[in-house]
């Protein structure tokens, strides 16, 4: 997009790699609560203003075309961190937000095969790619080749915020995914019936095509208690455990 002429639209500029840090999220198997991923969500902070809100800043970095260099500096990051996490947590993958513009940057395949190369061997086994529902229904044929190739690798796909974006059932069954993030709002309405019966349904969908259900936004037990009885597969939100960097992590007995 070209810069705008008026400056009150002048998206913030992308911070040096400094301030970007990333925090991670627990994700746990419902049944037994074991962790069995982290959402990798980058956090930034300005020297004299302290944290800055990452939802605008993302947004704004999407509209302006920074959000690629974004992308690279996270996973710049995550391949410092991932050695770590995976010496204590062997079994886990580490989950990743991917935006339309990334994707569709011509030199998305090398940047991303260059990164991997760079990681520990197997570590395509521990990544998700996380995308959202609208932009993995009008994923261009050269990006959905792209990400059938990733899968090839062992990397899994996840559709985010799942039920709030433009699903088309006949475009879903014809998709590279593997797990299905129920948005929040959903989970966030569980008393409601309509609400409920929505959320077993797309439970039931996801382990009748073998794919794995997570819930997004847990904060309560009555909400966990309901998932569990409804066979959701995992759990992700402020209950499980909120966003922390990697040190707290790393921590844990
Ligand atoms: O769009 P995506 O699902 O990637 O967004 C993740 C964001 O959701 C993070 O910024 C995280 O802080 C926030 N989040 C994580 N868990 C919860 C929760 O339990 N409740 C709410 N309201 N937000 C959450
Ligand atoms: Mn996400």
């Amino acid at each position: 997009m070209p810069p705008s002429s008026n400056p009150q639209n002048v998206p913030p500029r992308l911070p040096a790699i400094g301030p970007l840090h990333l925090h991670y999220q627990p994700q746990v198997k419902i049944p037994n609560k074991a962790t069995t991923a982290f959402e990798a969500l980058c956090r930034l902070t300005d020297p004299i203003q302290g944290p800055i809100p990452t939802e605008p800043f993302i947004a704004n970095s999407e509209q302006s075309g920074e959000i690629v260099q974004l992308g690279r500096q996270v996973l710049a990051l995550l391949k410092n961190d991932l050695p770590a996490l995976l010496t204590k947590y062997p079994t886990i993958r580490i989950s990743v937000n991917t935006s339309p513009t990334e994707l569709n940057a011509p030199d998305f395949a090398e940047h991303f095969s260059t990164w991997l190369n760079a990681l520990p061997p197997n570590a395509a086994h521990h990544l998700t790619l996380e995308i959202t529902e609208t932009f993995l229904m009008q994923l261009s044929d050269a990006a959905l080749a792209h990400l059938q190739s990733l899968r090839s690798l062992g990397i899994y796909v996840a559709i985010d915020d799942f039920g709030t974006g433009q699903s088309s059932l006949a475009r879903l069954h014809t998709l590279p995914f593997d797990i299905i993030k129920l948005d929040k709002s959903f989970i966030h309405q569980l008393d409601q019936p309509m609400v409920h019966e929505i959320v077993r349904w797309v439970i039931a969908f996801g382990q009748r095509f073998g794919k794995t259900v997570t819930a997004e936004g847990v904060e309560t037990q009555s909400q966990l208690d309901a998932l569990r009885t409804m066979g959701c597969d995992v759990a992700q939100g402020f209950l499980l455990g909120k966003p922390a960097p990697l040190a707290h992590w790393l921590a844990l007995p």
